[in-house]
């Protein structure tokens, strides 16, 4: 929060205090505080009321928290503070009148956000009347929240007393404003990639002491993130076998990843292949699910994610890109014209490119310093000479090449690339006689111009010497 919003706040919430008529010291909010909400009726209504107010779609964990401070003229409001919400509509904010039986309140709400270090307003409601059921409601319809981005909002209230004694006497006014809430917003979905992907395999030289990993969805604002994990191998998630709470978000890299060490695995059962060295079981299918934390503020559980150990070499069938499992883009460039990752996947098909009007099809502009993640249907092998082929539109660009032994790595390079129409790689250079996952990192500077197919322009991967042998696979 920026400091003039912070002293504003200070400000208004002394305000608040002047004008509140309850005793009680509040307690930090949340039903805690119900003990001294004497004249309110709703602190103890109010966490059912959260539980079905929470047609924001978001699912956050309405029920806890909820933030309801009954030494103010409210009780309930949501989302909660700090409350973390997905992509894909708007939210419904709230504001519950803790009497409303009492007098009768019209509001305001308001929507911000931070652009450039400076604190935007995105919107702002009209003035909104309190309901039959004491609820002031906004819906900012025609705002599109942005993952990876925090917001704020508050209200302004003008609560109106009439006297209880005399009808005729002129109504009291009071108009208080609360505090700001925070309102953080990830993906629609949750995690758009993690590795295992879903349905996807782990490779079995890894099943031994298997990662888990999730895409980071929430970088923005210097907040507290952390992730949790919950590994199960039944697929009804009767209960976690076992789990990681608050893993710290892995800054580095764009995935956060869990490992379950061998002992641990063998201390809860699972013997591994041998039957007595611990590990995951081969060509078996497990399950798990994850969540963040940002700011101590937990999201749904997204999942259950499934993935079956397999020897890789033994799955898949074609020699081209099959899955996207990361395409990660440093900065905004709203020039670029195609931007759908998978248009790299299968045999290499674009053309058309030739301006604006005529955006081609069948290629990704990558543009500069982005990261493309693709899963090939059939593993590749390292023969004699080239192994794996990158088909480039449209013009020369500067690219890397990595191989993996998951979605994640373990990266090893291929090596670096002037690519035009394609390009061609050997995997002997790495330390891999075989790889399924490959990344492709964009070389030119992210500082660099933005046009209409800036970086790399992907139109295809195809495997020049497939896996033929499971045996490839064996270490
Ligand atoms: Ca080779
Ligand atoms: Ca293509």
């Amino acid at each position: 929060m920026e400091p003039g919003l912070r002293n504003k706040l200070i400000s208004l919430l002394l305000l608040v205090f002047v004008v509140s008529q309850t005793a009680g010291c509040g307690g930090g909010g949340g039903s805690g505080s119900s003990a001294s909400a004497t004249g309110s009726d709703s602190v103890a209504d109010g966490s059912g009321d959260t539980g079905s107010g929470d047609t924001t779609g978001d699912g956050t964990d309405g029920g806890t928290d909820s933030g309801g401070d009954t030494t103010r003229d409210y009780s309930l409001f949501f989302p909660d503070d700090g409350a973390i919400y997905q992509t894909g509509g708007a939210p419904e904010l709230w504001v519950n009148n803790s009497q409303s039986d009492e007098r009768t309140g019209v509001y305001v709400f308001y929507l911000a956000t931070e652009e450039d270090g400076a604190t935007v307003e995105v919107a702002q409601s009209e003035e909104v009347a309190q309901g039959e059921d004491g609820y002031g409601r906004w819906t900012p319809s025609d705002v599109t929240l942005e993952k990876n981005r925090e917001y704020w909002w508050r209200w302004r209230a003008t609560y109106t007393y009439p006297d209880p004694v005399d009808s005729t006497a002129e109504s009291e006014v009071r108009v208080m404003e609360s505090d700001t809430y925070t309102l953080r917003v990830i993906p629609s979905g949750g995690f758009p990639y993690t590795s295992p992907r879903t349905l996807g395999y782990m490779d079995s030289n890894l099943m031994a002491n298997p990662t888990l990993a999730v895409y980071n969805i929430y970088t923005a604002g210097g907040a507290l993130v952390t992730y949790d994990f919950e590994f199960f191998t039944d697929p009804a998630l009767t209960a976690p076998l076992l789990g990681a709470e608050n893993v710290a978000m892995n800054s580095v890299e764009s995935f956060t990843s869990w490992t379950i060490s061998q002992d641990l695995l063998f201390a809860n059962g699972q013997l591994g292949e041998d039957g007595v060295s611990g590990g995951l079981m081969p060509d078996t299918t497990y399950f798990w699910q994850a969540r963040i934390n940002i700011d101590g503020y937990s999201s749904d559980w997204f999942g259950p994610f499934s993935f079956t150990t397999s020897n890789i070499c033994q799955v898949g069938r074609r020699g081209y890109g099959g899955y996207i499992t990361e395409w990660t883009r440093v900065r905004v460039c709203d020039d670029l014209l195609r931007t759908d990752p998978t248009e790299a996947l299968g045999p290499t098909n674009a053309d058309g490119f030739i301006s604006q009007d005529e955006p081609g099809y069948g290629f990704v502009s990558m543009d500069n310093g982005a990261t493309l993640g693709i899963e090939m249907d059939r593993a590749i092998a390292d023969r004699t000479g080239y192994d794996i082929r990158v088909y480039e539109y449209w013009s020369q660009e500067l690219l890397e090449l990595f191989a993996g032994r998951s979605e994640i790595g373990p990266w090893q390079s291929l090596g670096v690339a002037f690519c035009g129409d394609y390009c061609d790689f050997d995997l002997g250079v790495t330390e891999y006689g075989y790889a399924k996952y490959f990344k492709i990192l964009s070389l030119a500077s992210p500082t660099d111009e933005c046009y209409q197919t800036a970086g790399p322009d992907i139109d295809s991967l195809e495997g020049l010497s497939l896996a033929s042998s499971s045996d490839t696979c064996l270490q």
